[in-house]
């Protein structure tokens, strides 16, 4: 081993060394200048950094590395999603504390990132089980509490009769408790909301400005999840008594069509008639037995059965039955539809099994059936009424409006828009997660834990038995006096969902310290410039912190200025980490150890190799060999600098001309470099383009003196710089033998010489009859004359040209020359 052979494995620690002492990634309390935020995804401390990981922060390593060249003052922050149910079931299986778990954890990864070297200001972490951090969101509920916002109702748990107690969905395996193997119970009980659903149109105006800077899928996720439909609230009075059954409908249009309808098996009508008749009663107890989601809901066979009650049509005071089925949620619209078996694809198959009528009102062609036993399926496309009274005539789209207006009139309807969307039930019937601060009085009812009394701690030192959680059973958490009354009372004892601390930690990176939720500092920080992470959240964790940041906004901690309701203004979803074509995982056993990598090649290979292997946004494939192939290129980047001898001089114009066509490949790669950093992201290309320039700079012949050997130092220069946001520590220590005295992580970014691109010739298609035949080089000033001189006379030609006869000679300047033959 010579002296200065590539060992990264004592090269890289050294280099972490001195950017730690100089703190280079602290980032100012204010930005000063032009600000990137740059943020991955945090992690769960599970206890080991996986690839996927790795990928993660080194794509967003290489981007604030960049920025930071750029000019920019860059906040780069880290910490832990620190709740959550894997420190419960690890206390359980080894007798740990959840509490201390989460910590030796965090002291583990915490240890490996630093290894990989990513440009972190640590001293902005966050851990989200620390009360420093979860106090501020209990205040906050506390203000949502105040405002409407945040809401107890009853909710459905899972509950295991053996453990007695509330299990996560990921707790259930086929319907059994994953411990005690007992059939899980569907239970009601109170639970904590929050009104997300106020801000729903918000939330879906707020894509159309996100366009563009998040993947067009995401956009289109988020619709979807927020599912806003227009449309009409519609009144059918029973025909006994005078309540009404509420439906929602997105064709009023199709009004004079419904010929029964179906209310949810909830549905307070079909429990009432369930009193008194058991088969109703029957195929209600049958229904709780399907799971609620409304996947299941669209495929399985659509059931149901005759309430025994009749209703008033709104407009033609015609009477029509009331069914109960199973393919009506009790949680969308009313709980209750009109069926339209003639224009409703469900509502026909559900008419045909049932012999309910069909009538057609709605012809979309020109010979659409008027007949209903024409029909093979519903004609679902809007067009003409038929059928409608005086609204026969009209075409769908007016219609709804004047059928709407006219249930107005006889206030039986209105215009109404309903989304899919549902409040989001944050309570948790588990230990190891933020206590909700509220108290339950017996006189009083709900009472909110007084603002100086916040935080509500979370005690840590339980040893954990069973997976009821011990919060239940501790008087000295649980007796409080009541804050209005003075009566012995008792704490909530749900615990938030672990995603309302990641729907704000982005702005609390901005101002760690502060003694409120946030400080002005969150306002010049945010938003975050790029955020990166898996794709699997591109609906809640991104819509809940969407929520959330608007949340902060009205409760007056960020700006109402339009540029602060988004808190994210750039997404990149990263792509999974493969081996063998499926995706790395435990139960698969085809994961690779980011450690194991490290301890052999080092983190400049490994994040090389993982920026290299593919485009960000998709899948990886695990390669060995690439991995090496990697670490080679690396070992050949060093040998090249240590072999340049003596210092780069200052380039003497001007250059020979193989100097000068050098020179242009540096700047070229200079050009295709920034804008793969800049727009497209695609890192792989860009180290692509590394490699190629290296393979030219090897290929010099660049004696010392030479204006070749001048070009040559440039050359190496410009490809530490723009190696340097995928392998720093490389890059950095090359720099001390051939920069400029000062660390390359400031260094401005290498911008391209218009001078160097510049070339003196130009390069032409040369096409026969319209044909591609030769792409041949002319000085770059010649007029048309002469080129069609030259290329006629060209020796490539000759063999085109040959027993032919020249007709014209077509020049496109810059593009190409045709020539015509016979
Ligand atoms: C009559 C009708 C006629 C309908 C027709 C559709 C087509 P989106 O677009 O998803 O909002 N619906 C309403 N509430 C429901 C519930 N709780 N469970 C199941 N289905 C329900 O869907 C709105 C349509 O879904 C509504 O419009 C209603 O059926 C049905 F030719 O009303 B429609
Ligand atoms: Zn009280």
């Amino acid at each position: 081993m010579t002296e200065n052979a590539y060992h990264p494995q004592s090269l890289e620690p050294a280099i972490q060394e001195r950017w730690e002492r100089d703190g280079y990634f602290h980032a100012p309390a204010h930005p000063s200048g032009e600000k990137f935020y740059a943020l991955a995804m945090f992690p769960y401390p599970s206890g080991q950094l996986h690839m996927g990981h790795v990928r993660n922060y080194s794509i967003v390593d290489a981007i604030a590395r960049y920025q930071r060249m750029r000019g920019k003052t860059v906040l780069h922050p880290m910490g832990w999603d620190a709740f959550g149910l894997p420190a419960e079931n690890a206390a359980l299986k080894n007798g740990s504390a959840p509490a201390a778990w989460t910590f030796s954890n965090i002291e583990h990864m915490r240890g490996q990132l630093k290894r990989l070297g990513l440009s972190y200001d640590w001293e902005r972490e966050i851990a989200t089980c620390t009360p420093d951090y979860y106090r501020w969101e209990q205040w906050l509920f506390l203000q949502l509490w105040e405002k409407g916002l945040a809401y107890q109702k009853l909710s459905t748990v899972n509950w295991d009769p053996v453990d007695q107690t509330v299990l996560a969905n990921e707790q259930v395996v086929d319907g059994r408790g994953w411990r005690s193997g007992a059939l899980v119970e569907r239970r009601e009980i109170r639970q904590w909301f929050l009104r997300i659903s106020a801000y729903a149109d918000e939330l879906l105006a707020g894509l159309d400005t996100l366009q563009g800077q998040w993947p067009d899928q995401v956009l289109a996720m988020q619709r979807n999840w927020i599912g806003r439909s227009e449309g009409a609230e519609i009144h059918f009075p029973l025909a006994d008594g005078d309540d009404v059954i509420k439906v929602f409908s997105t064709r009023p249009d199709t009004l004079f069509g419904a010929t029964y309808l179906a209310v949810a098996a909830e549905h307070p009508l079909a429990m009432k008639a369930a009193e008194s008749d058991t088969t109703v009663a029957r195929f209600i107890e049958r229904c709780k037995h399907v799971a609620v989601s409304e996947a299941s809901m669209e495929t399985q066979e659509k059931e149901g059965v005759p309430l025994g009650i009749q209703v008033r049509h709104p407009l033609t005071n015609a009477l029509l039955p009331v069914w109960t089925a199973n393919f009506v949620l009790m949680g969308y619209g009313e709980g209750a539809v009109m069926s339209v078996p003639a224009h409703d694809q469900r509502d026909f198959e559900f008419a045909h099994k049932y012999q309910l009528p069909i009538r057609i009102v709605i012809q979309s062609a020109e010979n659409s059936p008027e007949n209903p036993h024409e029909l093979e399926a519903a004609l679902t496309a809007p067009g003409q009424l038929i059928h409608s009274q005086s609204f026969t005539g009209l075409d769908s789209q007016a219609a709804k409006g004047a059928i709407t207006e006219a249930l107005v009139a006889r206030g039986l309807g209105q215009k109404t828009v309903n989304y899919r969307l549902r409040d989001w039930g944050i309570s948790r019937q588990r230990y190891w997660g933020n206590p909700i601060p509220m108290i339950h009085c017996p006189h009083c009812g709900v009472v909110p834990v007084p603002e100086k009394d916040l935080p509500v701690e979370l005690p840590t030192h339980y040893q954990l038995h069973d997976p009821r959680s011990p919060l239940l059973d501790d008087p000295a958490f649980l007796q409080v006096d009541c804050p209005q009354c003075g009566a012995a009372a008792q704490r909530e004892t749900d615990t938030m969902d672990t995603f309302v601390e990641s729907s704000w930690y982005y702005a609390r990176f901005a101002c760690p310290d502060a003694e409120q939720m946030l400080d002005a500092r969150a306002a010049d920080w945010l938003p975050v410039d790029q955020y990166v992470g898996g794709v699997e959240h591109a609906v809640l964790h991104l819509l809940y912190a969407r929520f959330f940041n608007r949340l902060l906004r009205d409760v007056g901690l960020l700006p109402k200025d339009g540029a602060h309701d988004e808190p994210f203004r750039r997404l990149l979803t990263q792509g999974m980490v493969l081996k063998d074509g499926s995706k790395m995982s435990k139960s698969k056993g085809n994961t690779v150890d980011p450690q194991a990598i490290l301890d052999r090649y080092g983190a400049d290979t490994a994040r090389l190799f993982i920026l290299f292997a593919a485009p960000p946004e998709q899948s990886l494939e695990w390669s060995d060999s690439a991995v090496e192939g990697a670490h080679r290129f690396l070992q050949r980047i060093w040998r090249m600098v240590q072999d340049y001898t003596g210092p780069v001089p200052t380039l003497a114009q001007p250059l020979g001309d193989a100097a000068r066509d050098l020179r242009r490949a540096i700047h070229q790669c200079i050009e295709r470099v920034t804008l793969n950093m800049e727009d497209r992201q695609h890192f792989n290309v860009v180290i692509a383009a590394c490699m190629e320039l290296s393979n030219q700079l090897a290929r010099a012949e660049a004696t010392p003196g030479s204006d070749e050997h001048a070009v040559l130092g440039e050359g190496l220069r410009t490809l530490l710089l723009l190696l340097n946001p995928f392998a720093p520590h490389l890059a950095e220590a090359l720099w001390d033998k051939i920069g400029d005295g000062v660390t390359i992580l400031t260094h401005p970014w290498p911008v391209a010489d218009p001078a160097a691109l510049h070339s003196d010739t130009v390069t032409l298609v040369i096409q026969i009859n319209g044909k591609l035949r030769e792409r041949l080089d002319f000085p770059i000033a010649s007029q048309t004359k002469e080129l069609e001189a030259s290329v006629l006379a060209h020796p490539e030609m000759a063999r085109h040209l040959q027993d032919k006869t020249v007709r014209k000679v077509i020049v496109v300047p810059g593009r190409l020359i045709n020539i015509v033959v016979s």
